[in-house]
C-alpha cells in the first residue's frame, strides 16, 4: 500500500500517528489513535511513542494523568535533575546538546525537558531547538519542549510528572531548559538538584541579572560565548560577584558553537551529581512536601471558588462591596470567616 506518495509522520506532541498522502496537488492526512496502546509498559520499555505521549496527557489530561502517575511514582524520585538556566539566547540549548553528548559518553542515558523554548518572539524557536540539539538525538538523548502556558501550579504539576515519566522511562540524568529567572512561571531550582546558570558576553545586562538574585541559586555558573570578545571580563566580574555567595559555586567558560570547556562541565556535573547523591533523599522528601502543598491547596482553590459561585453570602458581600457600603477586605474576612 504504501508508495513513493505515502509519508509516515509521528506527530509527538499528539495522540496520534499521521499518514499523509500526496496525490499530486493535495494531501490527505489519515490519523491513527494508538489510544489501546499499554502506555505503563511501553514506556518501562523506554517506547519513544509512549514517553511523547505520556508526557502530552500530563500537560492536558489531569484524569489520565493521575491514572499515569498512580502506576509510576512509587519508584520516582532517583534520578538526577539538572536545571539549566539563563537568559534567552544564552545558549543554554547549544550547550545542552553537546554536554548531553558528553554525559552520554560517560555512560549516562540523558532526557532533555525545554520549557519554554521560544524566546516568545519567533514562533520558529521550537524548531530551531530541535535543530540545535538533533546531534544529541542521535547520540541517545530524548529531548522534548514543554508548553509554558498556564499557571504556574499546571506547568510545576506537568514538568515534575514530566520528569517521572522520563525516569521510569530509564533516563538519569533528566536535564530541564528555562529561561531565566524571573522570566518564566516556574522556578526550576526548586524542582531540580542541581542548578547551572548560563550567561554569556553577548547581553549588556548580564551583571544587573545577577545581582538582580540569580546569585543565590547556582550551583555552577557557566560563562558561554567564550570565542567572543568580552567573555573573560564576564567571567572576571562573575567570578568576583559570585565569589561572595556563601554556598560558593563553581564558575567555568564555555563556547558550547566551537565545544571548548564542554567535556571539563561535563565533567564537573558528573562529580557534583555524586556530591549531591548523599543529600538527594532530604532534598527529595522537602520537594515532596512542597508538592502536596500545591496541590493541596490547589484543591482547596478550585473547592472553594466553586463553592463561591454558588453563595449567597457571597453575593450579598458583593453588592456591599459594589455600593461602597463595605470595603473588600472586611467582606472577605466575613465570607471567609464562614467558609473555614
Ligand atoms: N558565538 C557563539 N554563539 C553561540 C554559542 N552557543 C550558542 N551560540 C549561538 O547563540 C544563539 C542562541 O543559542 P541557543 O542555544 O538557542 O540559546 P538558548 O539560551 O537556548 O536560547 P533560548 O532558548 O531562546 O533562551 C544561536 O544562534 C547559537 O548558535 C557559543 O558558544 N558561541
Ligand atoms: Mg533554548
Amino acid at each position: 500500500m504504501f508508495s513513493k506518495h505515502w509519508a509516515l509522520f509521528e506527530k509527538t506532541d499528539s495522540n496520534f500517528w499521521y499518514f499523509i498522502h500526496s496525490s499530486t496537488t493535495r494531501f490527505i492526512v489519515y490519523s491513527l489513535s494508538d489510544s489501546s496502546m499499554d502506555i505503563v509498559g511501553e514506556l518501562k520499555k523506554g517506547n519513544r511513542r509512549a514517553i511523547a505521549r505520556a508526557i502530552s496527557i500530563v500537560e492536558n489530561n489531569e484524569k489520565e494523568a493521575k491514572s499515569i502517575v498512580k502506576k509510576i511514582f512509587k519508584n520516582s524520585g532517583k534520578a538526577m535533575k539538572i536545571g539549566i538556566t539563563g537568559p534567552a539566547g544564552a545558549g543554554k540549548s547549544t550547550l545542552i546538546n553537546r554536554t548531553s553528548m558528553e554525559l552520554n559518553k560517560l555512560g549516562y542515558k540523558t532526557a532533555v525537558l525545554a520549557i519554554d523554548p521560544t524566546s516568545h518572539i519567533t514562533g520558529g524557536a521550537i524548531l530551531g531547538d530541535r535543530v540545535r540539539m538533533t546531534e544529541s538525538t542521535d547520540s541517545g538523548t530524548y529531548i522534548r519542549s514543554m508548553a509554558s502556558r498556564g499557571s504556574t501550579g499546571a506547568i510545576s504539576t506537568s514538568l515534575r510528572n514530566s520528569i517521572r515519566i522520563l525516569e521510569y522511562a530509564g533516563f538519569n540524568p533528566i536535564i530541564i531548559e528555562s529561561v531565566g529567572a524571573g522570566q518564566t512561571e516556574v522556578d526550576i531550582e526548586k524542582v531540580v538538584d542541581i542548578t547551572v546558570v548560563v550567561f554569556n558576553p553577548n547581553t549588556g545586562d548580564n551583571i544587573q541579572t545577577i545581582k538582580a538574585g540569580l546569585t543565590e541559586i547556582g550551583d555552577i555558573y557557566l560563562i558561554n560565548k567564550s570565542d567572543l570578545p568580552g567573555s573573560n571580563q564576564l567571567f572576571d566580574s562573575v567570578r568576583d560577584f559570585i565569589g561572595m555567595s556563601e554556598k560558593n559555586p563553581i564558575v567555568m567558560m564555555t563556547s558550547a558553537k566551537s565545544n571548548k570547556g564542554v567535556t571539563d562541565f561535563a565533567k564537573k556535573l558528573q562529580e557534583l551529581m555524586k556530591v549531591k547523591q548523599k543529600t538527594k533523599t532530604k532534598e527529595e522528601e522537602s520537594r515532596l512536601d512542597s508538592e502536596l502543598r500545591d496541590i493541596v491547596l490547589n484543591n482547596v482553590k478550585t473547592k472553594v471558588s466553586t463553592m463561591l459561585d454558588s453563595s449567597k453570602s457571597y453575593t450579598a458581600y458583593l453588592k456591599k462591596v459594589r455600593s461602597k457600603k463595605i470595603d473588600p477586605f472586611e467582606a472577605a474576612d466575613k465570607i471567609s470567616k464562614g467558609i473555614v
